[in-house]
């Protein structure tokens, strides 16, 4: 099978309500057959939230293959591009093998006891001279939940930093926020089978095709079987999706809460509306009613260059269908107003009562793979069991169970969200940052100032990472981990479904699991609970997850009834129902809700005493919003807008991707995509090399044709090289704090 061709493979069509049919995907190395593989070792794909279930073929010790589990609910033995190709081929390449640390301005090779001492030594000065606000960590979507949960007691327990965060507020944090927002805590309300089962699909700022292959395979067999859903894609470019929808809106960037305020006044106009479900199980209707009044179609046309009757046609398939099916990622994660506008989404649903039915819901899409647990177990600054930082009585449980002061825990103040501990390092108040399975030095926005922060004398840097990156150059520190296939552990999809991933190999040279370095900075530092034990008395993955189990015992988040035995063998498994909110009933209650929420426009938050007293009691929040124009708007300086996204062939910053040859070749260069109009306009035909410029910085790419609405243009970011965040500005959603990696302005002119 080939792929990188034929990216969603040989359909299996089907009718609505049936089973989806399995399809296995395999590859192998090359000149290795099925009878030479030794073992296959259960795990599930990261190379995207999908977490698709499948084997690793192991020969020799050695990774040399994947096959897609035929069992497992969330794929049904298929694999795409990345998992066939990327999951597995870097493991073998250019590894880092022993720790690094900085002698004289140069990394040079060392052992584990010099490496994880001169962190201790810096970490145990800086708590003696400055205190636990001298520490930050940035972690990642990538890590297994055991390694979050512990490094979340030991943010939390052991130094007492607030300033913890993953990349994942680079990636979901508006998901997250949303459905705090809406629901009163984070947790997905649909599942995988609801595209088996919908009448209509709207894609929002979601490129599905290439970033969740696997679930676009299974969105396709529904749409060349017997009873198509209608599609409606909301997407300012041409993507796959926007080309496979019935209607397909191609919103400006930056206009999404425009648009969605004119499709819910248009359902609330021709009385679309389950008026029983909204009066029973919500509040705030009236103000959203209000709110979205002024958005006329023609109104909503004006600001986001759509069609009116576009509008009205998709608004229609939303208020006529028996079961929709919404995703929403990041055109409108990673665009202005994103919490917002992703809120909207949650109410188009509520107004109908679609939601925690078969065939309908919300999915608050994740993009990595282990981002779920990143915010469950509290990697994100949030506190563990989706608990609510301002809450005294969580904070209390969570000291109970750790045997700890309540007042270690840091719950005086909102948990430090990622930009703002970059701020911190750059103004020199954090001088202890430990950056864990992600690259920022190619992710975050505005890179050279990242670059300038990592550089400064007084920061000392910690980078985790199983290659050598654009981070790890700059680090003073680097601690080569083990690889997924290299270590054992559990993580949870975008479904809400949790799989086991089993070690295959051990690590290259003297690689470790995060898990064991985290474990061992703990126990180096010395970490002590009340009664003078070790604070963390796990020593494993097991007795990690073991000790995770109890922590989400009677939270929304409960994982009591799931256990590494349960989890072999088979399919992976959903912690809850696999809808959450059928009844109706949503965590709200004051004492259960894992924030007491925000005003969208400006990110207030409500207190806990104005929370109380909506009583909100299980019922959902509409929340409403005002469009308000993004901050950036073309000028005849930077006459295009700028937005940002993927490739289906590279994951992130090609760490993997980059080292599997198929991807590789698929894909070994950045370049720019525009509109014919305006690359004519400009006297510039596909392949000629242009200079992209913003207020930031510029890159030299190629230009592309096609696939961009006039006006604006489309960067990969895949690329440490050219890379796209040269461009992109430090601003972010006053909500969810997320980047606004979609929004920036440009000119272009050739070289
Ligand atoms: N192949 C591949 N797959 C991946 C990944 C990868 O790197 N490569 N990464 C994974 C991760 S971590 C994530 S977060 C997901 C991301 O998955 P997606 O969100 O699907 O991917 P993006 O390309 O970032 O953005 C999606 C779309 O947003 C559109 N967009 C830009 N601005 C706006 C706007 O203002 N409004 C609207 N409505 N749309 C806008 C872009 O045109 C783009 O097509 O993918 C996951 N899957
Ligand atoms: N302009 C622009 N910028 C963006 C985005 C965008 O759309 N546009 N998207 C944003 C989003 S959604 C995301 S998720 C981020 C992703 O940005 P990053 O997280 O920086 O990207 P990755 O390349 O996935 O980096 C993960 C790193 O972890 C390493 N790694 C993998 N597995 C392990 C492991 O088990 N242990 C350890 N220690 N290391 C491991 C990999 O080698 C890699 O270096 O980028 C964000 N940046
Ligand atoms: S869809 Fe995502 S999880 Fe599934 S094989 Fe592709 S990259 Fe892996
Ligand atoms: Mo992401």
């Amino acid at each position: 099978m080939d792929r990188i061709a034929d990216v969603w493979g040989a359909r299996t069509p089907h009718e609505r309500g049936t089973h989806w049919p399995v399809r296995v995907d395999q590859e192998l190395a090359d000149g290795v057959g099925e009878s030479d593989v030794d073992r296959w070792v259960q795990s599930a794909c990261v190379l995207c939230s999908n977490g698709c279930g499948c084997d690793i073929a192991v020969k020799d010790g050695r990774i040399v293959g994947v096959r897609g589990r035929a069992d497992d609910l969330v794929n049904r033995g298929r694999l795409g591009p990345k998992g066939l190709y990327g999951s597995w081929q870097a493991h073998g390449k250019d590894r880092l093998t022993t720790p690094l640390i900085r002698r004289n301005g140069v990394l040079e090779e060392t052992d584990w006891d010099t490496a994880m001492n001169a962190v201790v030594r810096r970490s145990q000065d800086l708590l003696a001279e400055d205190g636990p606000l001298s520490h930050g960590f940035y972690t990642s979507g990538q890590l297994f939940l055991e390694e979050y949960y512990t490094l979340g007691v030991i943010g939390k327990a052991g130094i007492g930093t607030p300033h913890m965060d993953g990349n994942t507020r680079l990636c979901t944090a508006t998901a997250a926020a949303a459905l705090k927002e809406s629901f009163g805590s984070d947790g997905q309300p649909a599942c995988h089978a609801d595209i088996d089962l919908c009448d209509a699909l709207f894609l929002y700022g979601h490129n599905m095709p290439a970033t969740q292959t696997v679930m676009w395979a299974r969105v396709l067999d529904r749409i060349e079987g017997p009873d198509r859903p209608r599609l409606v894609v909301v997407d300012p470019r041409t993507t796959p999706a926007a080309e496979a929808a019935d209607v397909h809106l191609a919103p400006l960037p930056g206009t999404n809460q425009a648009l969605l305020n004119g499709l819910l006044r248009l359902v609330i106009e021709h009385g679309w509306v389950d008026r029983e479900y909204v009066d029973r199980h919500t509040l705030g209707f009236d103000e959203l009613e209000a709110t979205v009044e002024p958005y006329t179609p023609e109104h909503v046309a004006e600001i986001c260059r759509v069609a009116p009757d576009d509008l009205r046609r998709a608004a229609e398939i939303f208020g006529t269908s028996d079961r929709v099916l919404s995703t929403v990622l990041q055109g409108f994660y990673q665009s202005h107003q994103a919490t917002a506008a992703a809120c909207q989404v949650n109410n188009l649903h509520l107004l109908r009562g679609l939601i925690g039915r078969p065939g309908s819901g919300v999915l608050q899409m994740n993009g990595q793979p282990t981002a779920q647990n990143t915010r469950e177990c509290g990697a994100d600054g949030d506190l563990p069991g989706f608990r609510n930082w301002d809450n005294p009585a969580h904070v209390e449980e969570l000291a109970a169970l750790w045997n700890v002061d309540p007042l270690t825990i840091p719950h005086w103040a909102p948990p430090t969200h990622a930009m703002q501990i970059w701020r911190y390092a750059e103004q020199g108040s954090i001088r202890f940052l430990w950056i864990s399975a992600t690259n920022p030095a190619v992710s975050l926005p505005d890179l050279s100032r990242i670059r300038r922060i990592l550089r400064q004398e007084n920061l000392f840097v910690v980078a985790q990472d199983a290659f050598r990156t654009e981070t790890t150059d700059l680090a003073d520190v680097v601690l080569p981990a083990a690889l997924w296939g290299e270590k054992q552990g559990t993580f949870t999809n975008l479904s809400r479904v949790v799989h086991l991933s089993e070690q295959a190999v051990a690590p290259p040279g003297e690689a470790r699991s995060d898990l064991d370095i985290f474990l061992d900075y703990a126990h180096r530092m010395g970490f002590r609970d009340r009664d003078g034990a070790p604070l963390l008395k796990w020593k494993d993955s097991e007795g990690a997850f073991d000790a995770w189990r109890e922590c989400s015992r009677g939270r929304p988040c409960d994982y009591t009834d799931l256990s590494y035995d349960r989890l072999r063998g088979g399919s992976g498994i959903p912690w809850g129902p696999e809808r959450l909110y059928a009844e109706g009933v949503f965590p709200t209650a004051a004492g259960y809700c894992e924030d007491y929420g925000h005003d969208l426009l400006t990110g207030a938050s409500t207190t806990p005493t104005d929370y109380r007293a909506r009583r909100p009691d299980g019922r959902a929040f509409l929340k409403a919003a005002e469009y308000a124009p993004p901050p950036d708007q073309p000028s005849d300086e930077y006459p295009f807008l700028c937005t940002t996204g993927r490739s289906v062939y590279h994951f992130h910053t090609r760490t993997k991707t980059r080292r599997a040859p198929e991807l590789e070749k698929a894909a070994p260069d950045p370049w720019v995509e525009m509109s014919p109009g305006d690359a004519a306009a400009l006297g510039l035909a596909d392949g000629d090399v242009v200079r992209v410029e913003s207020a930031q910085g510029g890159v030299e790419v190629p230009v592309r044709t096609g696939r961009c609405r006039d006006g604006v243009v489309f960067l990969p970011f895949h690329y440490g090289f050219q890379a796209a965040n040269e461009l992109t500005p430090t601003e972010w959603d006053p909500v969810s704090k997320q980047p606004l990696f979609k929004l920036s302005t440009v000119r272009i002119r050739k070289v």
